[in-house]
């Protein structure tokens, strides 16, 4: 499956209420636009919402992840064998947190094989008994276009472990990485200022040590036996196969993403892109359209839609189309199942931001998880048309700023072509 295909069967399952609602003529459809509103839907819109009624799931089961995985050969690949002797299965695994030689942190209980204080999965286990903590979470590159995937995940708040080892003073930055089969030139490492990891700003999930998404143990592709989850950031500060933790008294970032001109203490963007649109469009026809947003750490006030004719030229001064009549969207209320492989639909324990009475989000849109949408275009004429969406964040901005720079994470504005015959 490519990048773009790989959330469809859960968006499909989000939109197909919106379209049903909007069918039956329910609280949804009194909430649509006004040109639609006291308009029958016609038989052959009808007809092209038909082809949402698909499967509905929200959440990305982990198989279906996209993966982005360094190492020759993948720790995933490597053989059974191999795994249990590396500590690549949770019968071996074992984590280190140790001060940095070079710049020592004070702590009087380092973690580590030699001493027989490394964390195995025992221990692990044990703290996940009054600890943990489930974080929902969209994963994305900032490099690739497209979200990784949607998911619950599980484990416990870094924080224990850092305190576990009795930290006295000069401790700035935490470095980690994961294992890289014995290879410096594969090192993959990230870090985080340790008051990030001690204390969570502003209503954020901690920074966990996580070891389940979607009710199940991660497995290989997904970083297992455990991996780093940083709520509000992109992919590359989530460290899979975590073996090592180092604390600092360094202030600097040393991620190895830092390399290839990445900005490495952005927080994950807000971006809409469309997904499905009727693969034949006639002209006179209303247009149904579904999509999905990215909740970035600006939250998510609005998604807007708006079609150009193809050879319309835009003023040069305007890249971000802010003159333009954008039109507002439908952002689809959280769902009601959650797919993705979880266990009986049933959320995980603790999870941030809902409510454990009734396993419901507290806010809707909700931060850092996906959100999706739905709308119906006005009819075209017969003609080659661009149909872009954008959001607009709680703080009024409208895509792609605040923050345009593609190395902080892709939120350029999307156009996907509509042929109306
Ligand atoms: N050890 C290790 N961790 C890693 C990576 C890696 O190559 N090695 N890739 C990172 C990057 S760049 C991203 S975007 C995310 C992707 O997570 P996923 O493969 O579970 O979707 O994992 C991060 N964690
Ligand atoms: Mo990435």
């Amino acid at each position: 499956m490519t990048q773009s295909q790989h959330f469809l069967p859960e968006h499909r399952d989000v939109s197909r209420r919106f379209f049903l609602n909007l069918l039956a003529g329910t609280a949804a459809f009194a909430s649509l636009p006004s040109w639609l509103r006291g308009n029958d839907l016609p038989r052959e819109c009808a007809e092209a919402c038909e082809a949402f009624l698909k499967k509905i799931e929200y959440l990305t089961p982990q198989e279906v992840f996209g993966n982005v995985s360094r190492g020759d050969p993948r720790p995933y690949d490597l053989s059974d064998e191999k795994k249990l002797e590396v500590g690549l299965v949770p019968e071996t695994w074992k984590l280190e947190v140790v001060s940095d030689p070079d710049n020592p942190a004070d702590i009087e209980n380092p973690l580590t094989k030699e001493a027989g204080t490394a964390i195995d999965w025992p221990a692990l286990m044990k703290l996940a008994e009054t600890k943990t903590v489930s974080v929902a979470k969209i994963m994305t590159c900032n490099n690739i276009g497209r979200p990784l995937g949607m998911g619950f995940w599980e484990g416990v708040p870094l924080r224990e472990l850092v305190w576990m080892t009795r930290p006295k003073a000069n401790l700035r930055r935490v470095y980690y990485h994961g294992y890289h089969n014995d290879d410096p030139k594969q090192l993959f490492q990230s870090s985080l200022p340790v008051g990030r990891i001690l204390e969570d700003p502003f209503g954020l999930p901690p920074v966990l040590l996580c070891y389940k998404l979607n009710g199940q143990y991660l497995n290989g592709q997904r970083g297992g036996p455990v991996r780093m989850l940083i709520p509000e950031a992109y992919g590359f500060k989530s460290v899979k196969w975590l073996t090592r933790i180092t604390l600092s008294n360094t202030p600097f970032a040393n991620d190895t993403y830092a390399k290839g001109n990445n900005d490495v203490d952005s927080g994950m963007k807000t971006f809409s892109q469309v997904l499905l649109k009727p693969d034949e469009i006639k002209a006179g026809m209303p247009i149904p359209v579904t999509g999905f947003s990215q909740v970035g750490i600006s939250g998510l006030a609005k998604v807007q839609t708006l079609v150009l004719p193809k050879d319309q030229t835009w003023p040069a001064d305007d890249p971000y189309f802010t003159t333009a009549d954008w039109i507002d969207a439908h952002i689809l209320p959280a769902p009601e199942t959650w797919g993705g492989g979880l266990p009986d639909d049933k959320l995980p324990p603790n999870l941030h931001g809902f409510d454990a009475e009734t396993g419901k989000p507290i806010t809707w849109p909700m931060r850092l998880t996906m959100a999706h949408w739905a709308t119906v275009l006005p009819a075209l004429t017969a003609g080659e048309y661009t149909l872009r969406s954008r959001t607009i964040d709680e703080k009024g901005h409208a895509q792609p700023m605040p923050r345009p720079f593609a190395k902080s994470g892709r939120n350029a504005i999307e156009g996907v072509e509509l042929v109306v015959g």
